[in-house]
């Protein structure tokens, strides 16, 4: 029986990569993003496989309640939610950073995550059935300068992945957060307001994630066997590690 996947963000980096990933899977396909014409492409490009795609913004509690209740007939048992909408916004200290880009990874990174989880957590445990993947980062473990909100975002999904477990622990139901490092898709373009030059110096020099190495893990963790929940996988290229501590002395 084909299942069904539904990919928040697939319009870019990681979440279209899942959505190619899993086309060639076999699987069927609910897409979701807030712009129609990279979902049009999206769609053109997967058209061997059954899509459904929907211009959503996850910040749009009303929005996300009506993409599930019209779901169309064949989209409507989800077995696999990626919760992978998200951006981080500006990388100035606290002191200095934008009131309005906290809100908006706030709003976006855990309130739109927690709108799509509650609403289509009714059919899953209906269903005794389904898979909760969300789109962590090392930012939630590990600080830097500059990753205030954005990490905290990103602390909220670890911790509300592992409480989501805790309250499904009488289903089968699985959760999994998987917390990249450095991974090369638009998130940099975004993160500093489309400035590219910027952008680009993030990488240069290393060999970052790519998105078909994240879509990977995302399909190994929904491929294990029923009984097997990949809580955390946290992955980094090669060239990042997660110290040095730092200490500030006085000249
Ligand atoms: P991209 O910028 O390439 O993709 C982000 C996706 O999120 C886009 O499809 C975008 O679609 C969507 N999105 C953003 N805001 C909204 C919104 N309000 N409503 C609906 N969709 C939205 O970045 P990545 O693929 O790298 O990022 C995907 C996830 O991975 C994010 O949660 C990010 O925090 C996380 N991550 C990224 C890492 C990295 O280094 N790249 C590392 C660790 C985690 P659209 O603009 O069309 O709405
Ligand atoms: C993205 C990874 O290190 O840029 O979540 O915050 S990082």
């Amino acid at each position: 029986m084909q299942k069904t996947i539904l990919i928040t963000g697939a319009t870019s980096g990681f979440g279209k990569a899942c959505a190619e990933r899993f086309a060639a899977e076999g699987w069927r396909l609910i897409v979701t993003g807030r712009r129609a014409d990279r979902l049009k492409e999206l769609t053109t490009q997967l058209r061997d496989t059954p899509v459904h795609a929907v211009e959503l913004d996850v910040r749009d509690l009303g929005a996300v309640e009506a993409m599930v209740r019209d779901l169309p007939e064949g989209f409507r048992d989800v077995d696999v939610l990626v919760n992978n909408a998200g951006l981080a916004l500006g990388l100035q200290g606290a002191q200095e950073a934008s009131l309005q880009d906290w809100e908006t990874m706030i709003d976006t990174n855990i309130k739109g995550l927690c709108y799509l989880t509650r609403c289509l957590l009714p059919v899953m445990v209906a269903r005794n059935q389904g898979h909760i993947v969300n789109m962590g980062s090392i930012a939630g473990n590990y600080p830097y300068p500059g990753g205030n909100v954005y990490g905290a975002t990103k602390a909220f999904v670890k911790q509300f992945s592992r409480n989501l477990l805790t309250d499904l622990t009488h289903t089968k139901i699985r959760v999994t957060n998987i917390e990249p490092g450095l991974s090369e898709s638009e998130f940099s373009v975004v993160r500093f307001h489309g400035d590219r030059d910027k952008a680009d110096a993030v990488y240069q020099g290393t060999q970052p994630l790519t998105p078909p190495d994240i879509a990977e893990i995302v399909h190994w963790v929904t491929s294990v066997p029923p009984h097997v929940n990949i809580c955390t996988v946290e992955v980094m290229p090669v060239c990042q590690s997660c110290g040095p501590l730092a200490i500030h002395r006085e000249a």
